[in-house]
């Protein structure tokens, strides 16, 4: 008796330890397949069986960080619209984590001079240089701070904040809204709001010609503009056609540029 106990107990810490080692994944299979045996044997309880872990599909970034997720990197998030799940990045460790990003600039890897229909829809690497998508954002724009970190060519940084930001839909051309402005990097995204999204394709700025033309990118151009985050990029050059925010470096190239919302 006294020894069939201290089996008992062993195989219990056996199955816990091996439980704790494996990842989720693994681990659902290995429920399965516990489940399969002892369906097939006597139908007793498994001492050996883990507890099955439901994984929770995140909302949004900032819930996959709730759920104990804090490496950043590519996550499966829904916000629960009907619309379905996403891949996104996620940054984990930029004040207090849990942010979603939605472009980034970094080396020049990618072209952001586009249509309005990839500016739409997205383009690029998740783990690379990348353009969400204004379909993507707008979904995810529902009482969100917008915050962007940029790395000038001297590798000096700034970050700009915005409460309360949102982009319409389609119908709206993607028209920008936010609140206050916090930050290092100086508010050059103020004359921008309430402007639509314009691409070299479709000119919905207050200009003559076409800004996206001009300047060689797309943005939410008034006149045309005071940032331009996915113009051309041109380590080390000026220029008003590159990616530029015009209070932290004028024209200047920036090095790395993260937009995200939390
Ligand atoms: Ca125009
Ligand atoms: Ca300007």
């Amino acid at each position: 008796m006294a020894s069939s106990l201290v089996t008992v107990w062993l195989l219990c810490l056996i199955s816990f330890g091996y439980c704790l080692t494996k990842d989720d994944d693994a681990k659902r299979q290995d429920d399965t397949q516990h489940l399969e045996r002892d369906g097939r044997s006597d139908g007793s309880t498994a001492i050996s069986s883990c507890p099955v872990i439901q994984k929770e599909i995140p909302r949004n970034c900032h819930h996959a960080l709730q759920l104990g997720n804090s490496h950043s990197g590519i996550y499966e998030i829904d916000p629960r619209d009907g619309l379905g799940s996403l891949k996104v990045y996620c940054d984990m460790k930029t004040d207090g984590g849990g942010w979603t990003v939605f472009q980034r600039r970094r080396d020049g890897s990618e072209i952001f001079y586009r249509t309005w229909l990839e500016y739409q829809q997205g383009f690029g690497e998740l783990n690379g240089e990348f353009w969400l998508g204004l379909d993507a954002i707008h979904r995810l724009t529902v009482d969100v701070t917008l915050r962007i970190d940029m790395m000038a060519p001297d590798n000096s940084k700034a970050y700009a904040k915005y409460d309360d930001f949102s982009i319409g839909n389609e119908k709206s051309k993607y028209v920008i809204y936010f609140g206050r402005y916090s930050g290092t990097a100086g508010d050059a995204l103020k004359i921008h709001k309430g402007m639509k999204f314009s691409t070299h394709d479709q000119d919905n700025d207050t200009y003559s010609k076409n800004c996206a033309v001009e300047f060689k990118g797309a943005w939410w151009y008034i006149n045309c503009y005071d940032s331009n985050l996915n113009g051309e990029y041109a380590y080390g050059r000026s220029g008003q056609h590159l990616v530029v925010w015009e209070t932290f470096q004028g024209t200047k190239c920036l090095q790395k540029v993260e937009i995200k919302l939390k």
